[in-house]
């Protein structure tokens, strides 16, 4: 079957949002909480395992500070935090503080320009989602995409397949028809649940993840002049095109 759709992942695929991006964000709505919580890189990494930023924040209390005592209204809190903690990340975005990984802008006109349906499946806020296409794309880029499922729009989180899934009931396309693009094992655990075959591109966090089930995966999607490196599948291609995904499938 033909592959008319590409269903991309945010965080880390389409920029190195979490260290210096959703990290930060969440440092300073500690600080202006007056909480003393500091999330360093390497701590960060490790709550990485939790998708969903007012989980991650649960998981931190859970694992990591289990001294702190919780305040009666703990949905609230956390709520609040984690409220505060996006205004300050698209307040970073808007600065133009985080820019789009190797290839990803390329690859994306190139698919429109192909007649690509697109959508994105992420775990993040939608307002997130939309000051990162605002200020890295162009102003209009949300409406590039036929479908931005993102959040809580659906209860289960990734690993749990249920976003992509519900990308692809928005579309009415079946899995045959998509190829998803992720960064994380959580990620292409949710993707390959969604049974969509995936084109993974590594970053730091995410290295050393489990991608067995992925149809390549790569350092970046590269571009001329910055060619990507293959680290699992074949390929002698030196950025990703949509002829290459499709040749792939
Ligand atoms: C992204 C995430 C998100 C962000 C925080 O995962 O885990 O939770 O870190 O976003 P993926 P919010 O790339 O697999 O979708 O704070 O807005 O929840
Ligand atoms: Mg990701």
């Amino acid at each position: 079957m033909t592959v008319t759709t590409f269903i991309f992942d945010v965080d880390g695929t389409l920029a190195d949002t979490e260290r210096d991006g959703h990290r930060v964000a969440f440092n300073k709505a500690f600080k202006a909480a007056g909480l003393d919580w500091d999330w360093s890189v390497e701590l960060y990494g490790e709550l990485l395992a939790v998708t969903g930023g007012k989980e991650r924040i649960r998981f931190y209390l859970e694992k990591f500070n289990t001294a702190f005592a919780k305040p009666d209204d703990f949905d609230g809190f956390v709520a609040g935090l984690h409220a505060s903690k996006t205004e300050f990340y698209t307040e970073l975005l808007a600065t133009g503080a985080i820019p789009l990984r190797s290839g990803v802008k390329r690859l994306m006109a190139e698919s429109r320009a192909a007649g690509m349906r697109l959508a994105i499946a992420t775990t993040t806020t939608p307002a997130n989602v939309t000051a990162l296409l605002g200020a890295c794309f162009a102003p209009d880029a949300e409406s590039w995409f036929e479908v931005i499922a993102a959040g809580d729009i659906v209860p289960a989180k990734k690993p749990a397949h249920d976003i992509y899934t519900y990308a692809m009931a928005q579309m009415k396309v079946s899995p045959e028809e998509c190829v998803a693009f992720e960064d994380s094992e959580n990620g292409i655990k949710s993707s390959v649940g969604a049974k969509l075959k995936t084109v993974v591109t590594i970053n730091e966090y995410t290295k050393d993840h489990d991608f067995t089930d992925a149809l390549i995966v790569l350092d970046q999607l590269g571009d001329p002049g910055d060619p990507m490196t293959v680290l699992e599948g074949k390929s002698d291609a030196e950025f990703v095109t949509v002829d290459l995904v499709k040749s792939l499938v």
